[in-house]
């Protein structure tokens, strides 16, 4: 009792400290007390990462670049937006990072996604840094033309700051490989041929295999590792709500019909829709299909396949064994978690960044569900991006089964680094152990690398 009362009342005075310099930037702060809860302990009983400061550095970015983004949309009419990137840290190898495209996007989501990539690089094993960009630029409605003059006027500032083994950006919300395919266009004619300073890429400009496939079959491995170990039981005949329809959902859901689970629900920003008897690979190609043009509505896809389409609502209500969040940050409250916990699920696993609040996560926690941060569960994405990068260095590209048996290692691999730090009693608390062991390697980096 008397070490977890003084353990909460060192992070309570870090926190303090940390939101008196930040105090507009909630999203960030979130993400900071979730580590802090942790590691700040972790990192006092470790004397030379006490005295290196390790968390103290690691709150504060290498940079943070904000810039003008110009450009004319299709009626003739100058538009203005706010491009960032926010470089964490190259400790552990380049920058590393997605971007977004997305109105709510700011300075404080920015950095809360820079500071979780340093953790979940670093959870991967291989040589990243972390980093993150975007601007607040509104893909949805926009034709293709605006999307690629957006993309050209970004990158007329970005490429200054990005490069092959000094920071190398991907996707996130509203950036796929059309994006990139744009943003990548544009730096190879300002700079030539560097298919490294970009993953995410279609195949022909250097991809990797399996990359638009992997956060969200990283994802289901991962959880598949959780039941398997926890429960000693597998996926199949299962029933999951996943939200999002987007990348990471989309084969999120895939994976998941592989395995034999009856995927119940799709979501996005307009609501969610049921699927009783289970989303089918045919739907599933429609809904890729639809989403491939970006401001589409899942009421399409109810109203063509004859499905409820509940406008405005959030699909967490509907009874499941699993639930996926793979939308955006702060879409799972404590109110959902009560009615998931009450309707007898037994497992959660992050493919979005922060989907859940921390009132969420406490619920989950105090009722026993097995609950896979983010940073653990979502690693796969980034994992590949590493392995795009290692390719494009050796200038191969290896088969889909290559990289989809690395993939698998990976996620096995960072569920026993989150197993080995996660233990509490006879449990595993994923969240410490996934935070312990990504700031474990960045910290021993640090330490190494000297007060610099
Ligand atoms: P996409 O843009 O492909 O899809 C995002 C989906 O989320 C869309 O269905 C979108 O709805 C929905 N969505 C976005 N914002 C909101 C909102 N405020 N409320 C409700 N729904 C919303 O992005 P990704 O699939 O790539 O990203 C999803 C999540 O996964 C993000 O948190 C991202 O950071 C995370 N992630 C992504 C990785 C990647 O490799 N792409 C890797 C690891 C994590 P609509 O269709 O209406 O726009
Ligand atoms: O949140 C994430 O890990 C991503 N959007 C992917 C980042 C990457 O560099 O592949």
């Amino acid at each position: 009792m008397k070490v977890s009362f003084s353990a909460d009342r060192m992070v309570n005075e870090f926190m303090e400290q940390v939101q008196a310099k930040h105090s507009h930037e909630k999203e960030f702060l979130q993400a900071v007390h979730e580590v802090a809860k942790y590691v700040l302990p972790y990192e006092m009983s470790k004397p030379e990462y006490r005295d290196a400061k390790v968390l103290w550095r690691l709150i504060e970015p290498d940079r943070a670049i904000i810039f003008r983004v110009v450009w004319y949309d299709d009626k003739g009419n100058v538009q203005v937006n706010r491009g960032y990137r926010v470089q964490w840290t190259n400790a552990l190898g380049p920058y590393k990072g997605g971007l977004r495209f997305h109105p709510s996007v700011n300075l404080s989501v920015i950095k809360f996604l820079a500071f979780e990539q340093t953790f979940k690089n670093s959870l991967t094993g291989l040589p990243l840094g972390a980093a993150k960009g975007g601007s607040d630029f509104n893909p949805q409605g926009r034709s293709e033309d605006e999307i690629r003059r957006f993309c050209q006027a970004f990158m007329l500032e970005l490429h200054k700051h990005i490069g092959e083994g000094f920071d190398v950006p991907a996707g996130d919300i509203g950036v796929g490989q059309r994006e990139i395919g744009f943003m990548y266009g544009t730096l190879v004619k300002l700079r030539g041929y560097e298919p490294g300073a970009f993953t995410g890429k279609t195949l022909e400009l250097g991809g990797s295999h399996l990359r638009p496939e992997a956060t969200g079959y990283g994802l289901i491995y991962f959880a598949q590792e959780m039941l398997r170990y926890n429960l000693g039981d597998d996926m199949s005949g299962k029933t999951a709500v996943v939200s999002g329809a987007g990348n990471v959902a989309q084969f999120a859901a895939e994976k998941l019909i592989q395995l034999g689970v009856r995927v119940l629900t799709m979501s996005d920003s307009t609501g969610f829709v049921y699927i009783p008897d289970g989303l089918t690979i045919e739907q599933l190609e429609f809904i890729k299909q639809l989403k491939s043009k970006r401001g589409t509505s899942l009421r399409q896809f109810a109203e063509k396949f004859g499905l409820t389409f509940y406008e405005g609502k959030k699909p967490w209500s509907v009874p499941a064994d699993m639930a996926f969040p793979c939308a955006t940050q702060n879409e799972l409250d404590g109110d959902d978690a009560k009615e998931l916990v009450k309707n007898g699920c037994k497992l959660v696993a992050e493919g979005a960044n922060m989907p859940s609040t921390p009132e969420a996560i406490s619920i989950f926690l105090e009722n026993g569900v097995l609950f896979g941060p983010g940073k653990a569960a979502n690693a796969g994405g980034v994992a590949v991006s590493g392995l795009e990068m290692a390719q494009n260095a050796q200038r191969i590209q290896w088969t889909r089964e290559e990289v989809d048996n690395k993939l698998r290692e990976i996620m096995r691999n960072i569920h026993e680094q989150a197993v080995e730090f996660g233990k509490e009693g006879n449990t595993i608390n994923y969240i410490r152990g996934a935070n312990i062991a990504g700031y474990d390697r960045v910290a021993r980096a640090f330490v190494n690398l000297g007060v610099i």
